[in-house]
């Protein structure tokens, strides 16, 4: 039994944290559930993550939940792999704002988008501005590459490259050259590409 153990639907925000995992080269369980059987709200998987909803990373006693979180902590519990800006480097900054810039902005903007409200709300009163911003914004990070924090590849670059990826494969977002290009890059990944198929024969199982 592996120290780590991910509790994973595929495909789902959960394979985000499998790409990780496959970058980290650590051994780790599966716990795999079926939402469309709603698995996820089952008593006993609700005392793992009260939201209901995967991914969540069970290490040893701790357990963590919410892609970004679990990829930011996965990335400095095993720092040797590299993944992480550590501590005292003043390129973590950088490096955080990355990190929560997906969940907080181009997750929030996509959804919105996809998902229309039925008043416009002011733009100051939401934390991704407009939606066009953000795109500009991640456009010009991802840009000069090959990675966010340059030749560094980053637990950063496997939360916005799935932002991006997942958000070009359903449309919901603008293939610029600039997300094209990076995701191309990110595609060349050997972790990504072993995550990806293992993620396509579970869920053809
Ligand atoms: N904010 C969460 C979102 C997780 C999430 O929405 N997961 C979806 C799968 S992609 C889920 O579990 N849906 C099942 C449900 O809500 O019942 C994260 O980033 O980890």
């Amino acid at each position: 039994m592996a120290d780590l153990t991910l509790y994973h639907a595929a495909p789902s925000r959960s394979s985000i944290v499998r790409w990780m995992l496959e970058e980290l080269g650590e051994p780790y369980d599966l716990h795999v559930l079926n939402l469309m059987q709603g698995e996820q709200h089952a008593p006993a998987y609700l005392a793992v993550n009260p939201m209901g909803k995967v991914p969540a990373l069970r290490h040893g006693e701790v357990v963590v939940t919410e892609a970004a979180a679990i990829c930011t902590y996965l990335a400095d519990a095993f720092s040797g792999a590299g993944l992480n800006v550590p501590v005292g480097d003043p390129r973590r900054g950088v490096y955080l704002k990355w990190l929560f810039f997906s969940p907080s902005c181009i997750e929030a903007a996509v959804t919105d988008r996809a998902f229309p409200r039925q008043e416009e709300p002011r733009r100051g009163m939401l934390g991704y501005g407009d939606f066009d911003t953000v795109m500009k914004v991640v456009a010009q990070g991802v840009e000069p590459g090959p990675y966010l924090m340059g030749e560094q590849f980053t637990a950063a670059d496997v939360i916005v490259g799935s932002a991006l990826r997942w958000g070009m494969t359903f449309d919901l977002l603008p293939k610029r050259p600039e997300f094209v290009a990076y995701v191309g890059r990110l595609e060349q990944r050997p972790a990504l590409q072993r995550a990806i198929a293992l993620d396509q024969a579970l869920a053809a199982a």
